[in-house]
């Protein structure tokens, strides 16, 4: 499998997920900053020109909940998702689908406003709209995890809580919702952050300082 990735971008949700997996995988860094997502190259492999993409001896898969879906059936012994059980596989295909269609969507507002609006006036209305939409979004979880379970579908550890982690840290960015709202989300996020396959994909993009700071 290779997954390509820029670090420390979202693309590090299913790298932590390889990790966590433990088979034998590569990563190829697509360079933001010279605008490689759009190469030719790059856009052969994703037609999208996003990470992540996850090549397998298939084909490429793309979208954080395909490429998660993708590896919780392929192995399942890694336990990511219980991929057993059609309700409870549908829990974590539908907290993916939440963190990706509302808090990653609104995220974008700020990594990039140009796709929504024109005008260094409208960039800075979306800029400015995330911090409470943020806040708002990131409280649905904070009640689910506010009768103690330990991770977010309660006593397994999934794919999900990678998800998670990973949008919370963000928060560490500063400009886009208040970490001591969600006291629970935040107490989660040093749970995951312990966990040695997480240790190793964020120290392996090197981007310490945003996911490993205060946990
Ligand atoms: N819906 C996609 C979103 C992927 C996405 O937005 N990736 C960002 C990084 S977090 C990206 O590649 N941005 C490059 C760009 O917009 O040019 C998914 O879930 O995989």
């Amino acid at each position: 499998m290779k997954l390509f990735l820029y670090p420390g971008a979202c693309s590090l949700i299913p790298h932590i997920a390889l990790e966590e997996i433990g088979k034998p995988y590569e990563t190829v860094t697509v360079d933001f900053a010279t605008g490689e997502q759009l190469s030719p190259e790059y856009l052969a492999i994703n037609p999208k020109g996003r990470v992540p993409a996850l090549a397998v001896d298939r084909g490429v898969i793309t979208e954080i909940p395909a490429i998660l879906g993708y590896l919780a059936l392929t192995y399942p012994d890694a336990g990511l998702a219980p991929v057993g059980d059609a309700f409870e596989f549908a829990q974590v295909q539908s907290f993916h689908l939440y963190m990706a269609t509302t808090i990653h969507v609104l995220f974008r507002q700020i990594s990039r406003p140009e796709v929504y609006a024109d005008g260094e006036d409208a960039h800075a209305a979306l800029k400015a709209k995330v911090p409470e939409m943020s806040d708002h979004y990131f409280q649905y979880i904070e009640d689910l995890l506010s009768d103690g379970r330990r991770w977010v579908h309660g006593d397994h550890y999934t794919s999900s809580d990678i998800y998670l982690y990973v949008f919370a840290s963000y928060l560490n960015m500063g400009d886009r919702g208040d970490p001591e709202k969600i006291p629970h989300v935040w107490a989660h996020r040093s749970r995951v952050a312990r966990r040695p396959a997480v240790v190793k994909a964020v120290k392996d993009e090197g981007v310490e300082r945003l996911f490993l700071h205060g946990v």
